[in-house]
């Protein structure tokens, strides 16, 4: 399975890893492919398969459509809560126990902390969570009134999800953590993203631009492979764990 990932592609990053003392690493839904969770951008499927995932990921779209796109979340919630964490998320745990490293996601699934990794900076938000909608300030979840999607029993606000949608400012304190992390690292780690999603697509060009080294991890091309010293092309539950199997050797 191993076979086709570049023997000295993986030796050299396994030097950068050993020689780095502050690592950054980015995940996108690709990290979670071995999951079982479908990446952002693959086809919808059964009940799903006719709706672009762009196009419900809006405010806009939540207006018109508030009950089809609560329920897209739910279905999303299930798919997800049914699903553990894989070797990816597991050899990023073992590699913080190793070296200094902040962990960014654009994922919303939690996997991450779910496999134990600590002080994952949130870029897009998480699946599990609510607010409101024009809530009133009031706004309890407790007494919610039930429904697709609940509301408040006081202003009748919708629940959302808690995510950013396009055109919503990403969290101020994840925006600058994870900005503060490119501008510091000496090893940004790019694993499973497509790299077309802004602003957390402009991360590794900002580590680059301050002196990092940057490794890209991905079957496919992506967006990023530009930027990127070494390109591994691999799923990310095989590549990471062959990773950090040479960290400690590395440093050595
Ligand atoms: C594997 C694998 C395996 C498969 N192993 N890999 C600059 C230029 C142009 C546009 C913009 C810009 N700045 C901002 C914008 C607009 C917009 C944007 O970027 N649009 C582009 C699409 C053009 N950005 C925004 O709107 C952002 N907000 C913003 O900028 O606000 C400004 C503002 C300021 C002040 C006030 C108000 C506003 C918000 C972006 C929010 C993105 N949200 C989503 C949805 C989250 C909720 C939900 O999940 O429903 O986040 S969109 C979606 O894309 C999701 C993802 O996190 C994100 C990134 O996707 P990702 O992770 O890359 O997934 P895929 O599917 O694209 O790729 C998967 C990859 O995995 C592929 O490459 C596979 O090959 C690979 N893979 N198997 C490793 N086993």
């Amino acid at each position: 399975m191993t076979a086709y990932i570049d023997a000295q592609a993986l030796a050299a990053s396994r030097r950068l890893i050993g020689e780095a003392t502050n690592i950054m690493v980015l995940t996108g839904a690709g990290v979670s492919a071995e999951s079982g969770v479908p990446t952002f951008r693959d086809a919808m499927t059964g009940l799903w398969s006719r709706f672009n995932p762009e196009e419900l990921a809006q405010e806009d779209a939540y207006r018109r459509q508030p009950a089809l796109v609560w329920e897209w979340y739910l279905h999303r919630r299930e798919l997800v809560a049914a699903t553990d964490p894989n070797p990816a998320h597991i050899a990023l745990v073992a590699l913080a126990a190793q070296k200094a490293v902040t962990l960014a996601t654009q994922n919303v699934d939690g996997l991450h902390q779910r496999a134990g990794s600590r002080d994952v900076i949130e870029l897009h938000g998480n699946l599990f969570a609510n607010k409101w909608l024009d809530g009133c300030g009031r706004c309890d979840p407790a007494a919610a009134v039930p429904g697709m999607p609940p509301r408040c029993s006081l202003c009748n606000a919708m629940m959302r999800p808690g995510v950013v949608w396009f055109g919503e400012e990403l969290p101020r304190v994840a925006r600058y953590r994870a900005e503060h992390a490119a501008e510091q690292c000496d090893l940004c780690i790019v694993v499973g993203t497509s790299g077309l999603v802004y602003p957390a697509a402009g991360l590794p060009g900002a580590a680059k631009d301050h002196g990092a080294h940057v490794i890209v991890v991905n079957p496919e091309p992506s967006a990023l492979d530009q930027t990127a010293d070494i390109v591994l092309r691999g799923p990310a539950g095989v590549v990471l764990p062959l990773l950090w199997d040479g960290v400690s050797a590395a440093s050595a």
